[in-house]
């Protein structure tokens, strides 16, 4: 087996269904299981993508077949692969359909978003005491972990920063009524027995936060290992400079896996609206005695949301957070339809293209 320049750690004999392997992706790879072995992808490299499989981990690349298709493998996905003993080579051939797909929320390419990690079960918000620690980003990462099918735990590392961590837990506190919030010191090692109940075997998490906020310190601290490079505390300044710039996946000692992200610099909303009935659950709730149905809460007679502002009950500023996602949220759709029919006229043009291909070659038959 290949070995990779990465560290990951120590790691003991791979089973697949310590890393999220069920029954589900068994039934989707039966078609292929006497020619084909199963993996995870771990990590995408410019060139390869490295895999987890039974027994290790290899380096892959991908079919033209499925680059052809426009189907790009994700970090958490699960490959079918093709093992080709002559040579060595381990090719990606396939991707089997994905549990959950957490994406960015920001679209690109023709109105698709790009995923972040697929097959993620419960995503940790990292964020820090200090200035990171802010509802409103808080409630764009809700939303966003929501519409993906993941579940969120808010963690507020650098608790060690802080003289009063319970502070740091008011001060967020009323945007995550349903979401646990644990705090945490990553670097000295305090409150990480609180995520105990969260790292289980089979189980995927995948750590989002802001460039700085410790999300590799805490990787590291859970694997009791140096396997991620973090920012030097001097060098370090609150600005918000990359240190981690590829995604990976790493496996705990006791089963379940983490991945690590680069702090995101941009976050969206993406196309679906659940993330955002989830996140504000409260907003929706009063919604529900709008004297009008499609009430927008801004300045309509009636409306119950803007009475709860004024009696006190939802705060200005959260509401303000989802008027504005709210109008993101029917941009990125937007743009997703204009996406899909821009994709739906490049079919066409292709499909034309070939049929007047065909036609030219009929015709220059005839001619000979
Ligand atoms: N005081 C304190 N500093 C911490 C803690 N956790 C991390 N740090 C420091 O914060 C800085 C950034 O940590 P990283 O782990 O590199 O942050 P990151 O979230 O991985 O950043 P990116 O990879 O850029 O997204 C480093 O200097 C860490 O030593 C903590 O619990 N307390
Ligand atoms: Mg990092
Ligand atoms: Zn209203």
């Amino acid at each position: 087996m290949k070995k990779a320049e990465f560290n990951r750690g120590k790691i003991k004999k791979i089973i697949l269904s310590d890393l999220g392997w069920d029954e589900y992706f068994e039934s989707s790879f039966a078609p292929y299981k006497n020619n084909y072995i199963a993996g995870r992808v771990a990590c995408r490299q410019r060139t390869h993508y490295e895999v987890y499989i039974k027994g290790g981990y290899v380096r892959a690349g991908i079919s033209g077949a499925l680059k052809k298709a426009g189907k790009s493998p994700a970090v958490g996905d699960f490959a079918v692969i093709l093992y080709q003993s002559e040579t060595e080579n381990y090719t990606i051939v396939n991707i089997l359909p994905r549990k959950t797909e957490f994406s960015r929320g920001v679209s690109k390419n023709e109105g698709q978003n790009q995923i972040i990690a697929a097959n993620v079960d419960i995503v940790f918000i990292v964020t820090s005491a200090g200035k990171d620690l802010n509802p409103r980003r808080l409630e764009r990462y809700l939303s966003l972990v929501y519409s993906s099918g993941a579940k969120p735990v808010i963690i507020i590392n650098k608790s060690d920063l802080s003289k009063s961590p319970d502070e740091l837990l008011e001060k967020i506190s009323s945007v995550c009524t349903d979401v646990s919030i644990l705090t945490i010191s990553a670097l000295n090692k305090t409150g990480i027995k609180q995520l105990d109940s969260y790292l289980k075997p089979g189980i995927t998490i995948a750590l989002i936060g802001s460039s700085g906020v410790g999300k590799s310190t805490l990787i590291n601290t859970l694997l009791k290992d140096y396997v991620q490079e973090t920012c030097d505390v001097r060098e370090y300044d609150e600005k918000g400079h990359h240190k981690t710039t590829v995604r990976q996946m790493f496996l705990l000692s006791g089963g379940g896996v983490v991945i690590d992200n680069p702090g995101l610099r941009e976050v969206g909303i993406g196309t679906s609206g659940e993330g955002l009935s989830e996140t504000f659950s409260d907003i929706k709730e009063f919604s529900q005695y709008c004297r009008f149905s499609d009430c927008r809460h801004k300045n309509e007679p009636g409306c119950a949301v803007i009475k709860a502002v004024s009696d006190g009950n939802i705060s200005k500023e959260r509401l303000e957070t989802y008027l504005q996602l709210k109008s993101e949220l029917r941009f990125e759709q937007e743009k997703s339809e204009i996406g899909l029919s821009r994709m739906e006229k490049k079919k066409w043009k292709s499909i034309n293209a070939t049929s007047r291909d065909i036609e030219n070659i009929k015709k220059r038959m005839r001619e000979l």
